[in-house]
């Protein structure tokens, strides 16, 4: 059982499996209001808010970051949990983060994306005593935060890799030549000297004169605007795009469903969202990462002023080669070639580190 009021929690409240299901029913219904309304953190032993800079919806690394924190609390009772979405205008996230502070009713504040350790430092110049937890970003030495990075650019490479194999195959929608698409939802360091660079990099591997076309959507939302990027990127030639754009990601699979072009998702399986047409999934495993060093600030054993990197090698980096649509839609040489350099990085006998400083 996900949500209990705190004074259900008073009485020691422990719904039967029935009951369970009755509340699921009802639930959704009493409270149809945004995810931050339902306030079970400041009165908790242990109270969290996770701040999701954007929505959660559509967002790969978002709804990771909400479930894994939802994992740990449920893993130790007495733990709250309070999800804010700050929304897309960027301008006004230290202002909710510093407002969230403020409030002193938070033991800890997790978040995610490269550029919230920053905004966490800046806040925490204000209000020392808050912790915080960031994924998707780098920050050591500050007593106040503990950072998560993703190796991106074994991730990046490895779908490069990927795209050039599927693209220099006989798969149905193959076309001559090498040439693969990037949309990114936006500029950010990560994505011009890390990801961009490791996808290109990954396609040159398979053929040395491979062309990525690269393109930004300008936000994490408009899926009509990724549409008509990736309709150009496939009338350019381009049989197959990455897409890392949120809520964009959609309007790419429309473009490749009717233009007939593959599709590969970036940060977890998203081979359902469209089978046969997103044909390649990294993955990174936020939501455990999440979740583990959730339990870990819960217990008070997150050791705040470091940052950690997680890649290939410590199973948090992957492709996730064991779908059954991946199987179905993808021959089994391409499938055998990528699988041994993905054994490279894993074994070490292939480096490419990630850089901490940008
Ligand atoms: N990725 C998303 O999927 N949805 C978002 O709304 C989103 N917003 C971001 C905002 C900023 C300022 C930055 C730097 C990155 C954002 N990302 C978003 C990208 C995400 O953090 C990550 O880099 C990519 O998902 C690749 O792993």
């Amino acid at each position: 059982m996900k949500y209990r009021t705190n004074a259900q929690r008073d009485r020691g409240f422990k719904p039967s499996g029935l009951l369970c299901a009755v509340l699921l029913l009802i639930l959704p219904a009493a409270q149809p209001a945004a995810l931050g309304t339902r306030d079970t953190a400041t009165e908790a032993e242990f109270s969290v808010a996770v701040f999701v800079p954007g929505v959660v919806e559509g967002s790969p690394t978002y709804e990771m970051l909400v479930a894994g924190v939802r994992r740990a609390a449920e893993e130790r009772p007495g733990t709250g949990v309070r999800v804010i979405e700050g929304g897309f205008n960027q301008a006004e996230w230290p202002q909710s983060m510093t407002s969230l502070a403020a409030t002193q009713d938070y033991d800890l504040i997790v978040t995610s994306n490269p550029s919230m350790p920053e905004i966490a430092e800046e806040v925490s110049q204000s209000f020392p005593d808050q912790r915080f937890l960031v994924l998707d970003g780098y920050l050591a030495g500050n007593p106040s935060l503990y950072t998560v990075l993703f190796n991106q650019r074994e991730q990046a490479f490895l779908s490069g890799y990927f795209a050039g194999l599927v693209s220099t195959s006989s798969m149905e929608h193959a076309k001559p030549g090498l040439r693969a698409g990037l949309l990114a939802g936006q500029e950010y360091p990560i994505m011009n000297r890390v990801i961009r660079p490791a996808f290109e990099l990954g396609l040159q591997s398979v053929d040395p004169a491979a062309v990525l076309d690269f393109r930004v959507l300008g936000n994490w939302y408009d899926a009509a605007a990724a549409t008509e990027l990736a309709n150009s990127m496939l009338d350019n030639g381009a049989d197959v795009i990455l897409t890392i754009s949120g809520g964009g990601n959609q309007g790419v699979i429309s473009a490749a469903r009717t233009k007939g072009a593959y599709v590969l998702w970036y940060d977890s399986p998203g081979y359902d969202e469209a089978p046969g047409i997103v044909i390649g999934s990294t993955e990174v495993k936020l939501d455990e990462a999440a979740y583990l060093r959730t339990l870990d600030a819960i217990d008070g054993e997150l050791a705040f002023g470091t940052g950690e990197v997680l890649g290939v090698g410590d199973g948090f980096v992957g492709f996730d080669t064991g779908h059954r649509l991946f199987e179905r839609h993808v021959p089994q040489q391409v499938r055998s070639e990528l699988e041994a350099m993905i054994t490279r990085l894993r074994d070490g006998d292939l480096r490419l580190e990630m850089p901490t400083q940008f």
